[in-house]
């Protein structure tokens, strides 16, 4: 086998260095060959590149061209710079030590012409990806299909009024399938970048929901008569690219599944940056997906407090990780999921080096929060705030509710002969926010 270029000349495979380190191209916390309850610190965080900022990411935004130009983007033809790119990524994947890695379609294929164009370009470049995984070790965390871009899908994909636009739509997710499928993704994700509407004047939403649901069923099917084992996961967000969307957030995407009796064959992929476009802290969008058994894998990044959009930035915030690292932990982990970095580099940050700081950044800042959220578990003291702020429900009247047993009219009778007024307690979330603040910081 001919001896791979490389790309990134200048950095090697990032070592861990421990906390002291003034490296900055070395890992402070991430370690991945480090044992913990005797699984790595790798097979833990199950960390993932997004092929699409990573490799496709170019700094364009609203206003201007892009300003990243990446030496490696060269060859004779689309599909030849594809592979050349992979070739770039798979290094780049390996010298950060991701063990697994995300795209869409058309984030690792150029789109063709016609459909089959378009499929014999994925297909060739599945097959040079599959031979990468096979000399890297690399694995697919899931795979996706673009379904926004084209200007076919202005109105939406599934959700289009154009039932055209549904079958290419379709035709489009089944090749996309069939990809994740050929290179053992563990899950694949519907984000409805466009499926909802910008305004009533012109949209039918019942009907666009049942569409929506309908495609996501003859998606289920078809998965099945393939064998694909995958875990099928919904990315919610409220807006952006359209006003409204019709994948919300977790609560209205449960409501959405089960609506639809879709609910036993998804979970969701929640991204921070699309918990806090819908009003919600990254830390609720897990724990009501947790709370109905229903999380699936993290989009690891972060918005930027003063910017009402989707900044898809590398999250470096500590004590937002650390509690949502709290939510996830107690829940059990994320299965086949895991953290894949759906973030991208500023428009400024436009050497190859910046990628691997915002990586080491992400990572890092992970691996201490997840650090930290054991100890918090391990420790119990909010867990036994919490459960002693509940306990009343445990015994007597308070159990005769929980279990199903009390009535309106028995409550009364009990208020009025017995219970009286009651005590107000205090929440303490001063206190506990101090407490909070001692893991963090000492
Ligand atoms: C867009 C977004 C997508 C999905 C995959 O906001 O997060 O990149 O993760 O389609
Ligand atoms: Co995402």
């Amino acid at each position: 086998m001919k001896k791979p270029t490389t790309h990134f000349p200048k950095i090697k495979s990032i070592a861990y260095e421990g906390p002291g380190s003034a490296n900055a191209l070395a890992f402070r916390h991430y370690n991945p060959v480090e044992l913990v309850d005797g699984k790595t610190m790798e097979q833990h965080m199950r960390f993932s590149v997004a092929y699409w900022h990573a490799f496709r990411g170019t700094g364009s935004d609203p206003f201007g061209l892009g300003t990243i130009v990446r030496p490696w983007e060269k060859g004779k033809d689309a599909v030849s710079v594809a592979k050349v790119r992979m070739d770039a990524a798979f290094e780049f994947f390996q010298k950060i030590r991701a063990p697994f890695y995300c795209f869409h379609d058309r984030d690792i294929a150029p789109e063709g012409a016609t459909l089959a164009q378009s499929n014999k370009n994925l297909a060739a470049i599945v097959a040079h990806a599959k031979s990468l995984q096979k000399a890297t070790g690399v694995k697919l965390l899931w795979g996706t299909a673009n379904l926004f871009s084209n200007p076919r899908y202005m109105c939406g994909a599934s959700t289009n009024p154009d039932a055209h636009v549904f079958a290419y739509a379709a035709a489009q997710v089944k090749s996309a399938i069939d990809a994740t499928k050929e290179l053992g993704g563990e899950n694949y994700v519907f984000w409805g970048g466009r499926e909802g509407y910008e305004t009533l004047l012109n949209t039918n939403l019942k009907r666009e929901q049942d569409h929506l649901a309908a495609f996501l069923h003859l998606a289920v099917d078809y998965a099945k008569s393939i064998g694909f084992k995958g875990q099928f996961l919904i990315e919610p967000k409220p807006k952006e690219p359209t006003k409204h969307q019709y994948d919300f957030d977790v609560a209205s995407g449960i409501a959405f599944l089960r609506t639809y009796g879709l609910e036993k064959y998804f979970k969701f992929n929640i991204e921070t940056n699309h918990a806090t476009l819908a009003g919600h802290t990254f830390q609720h969008e897990i724990e009501v997906a947790a709370s109905q058994h229903m999380l699936g894998s993290i989009d690891a990044n972060a918005g930027d407090e003063l910017l009402g959009w989707d900044t898809d930035q590398f999250n470096t915030n500590v004590k937002e990780l650390t509690l949502a690292m709290t939510s996830i932990l107690k829940a059990g982990g994320l299965g086949t999921g895991g953290f894949n970095f759906d973030a991208k580099l500023r428009r400024p940050s436009i050497d190859p080096e910046d990628l691997f700081h915002a990586h080491i950044g992400g990572m890092d800042a992970y691996a201490l929060a997840f650090k930290l959220a054991r100890r918090i578990i391990a420790d119990g003291k909010f867990d036994s705030f919490v459960a002693d702020r509940y306990a009343s429900f445990d015994t007597g009247f308070g159990q005769d509710i929980a279990s199903g047993k009390a009535n309106f009219k028995s409550l009364e009778k009990l208020v009025l002969t017995k219970l009286g007024e009651p005590t107000p307690r205090s929440g303490k979330q001063e206190y506990l926010e101090n407490l909070l603040n001692t893991y963090l910081h000492g």
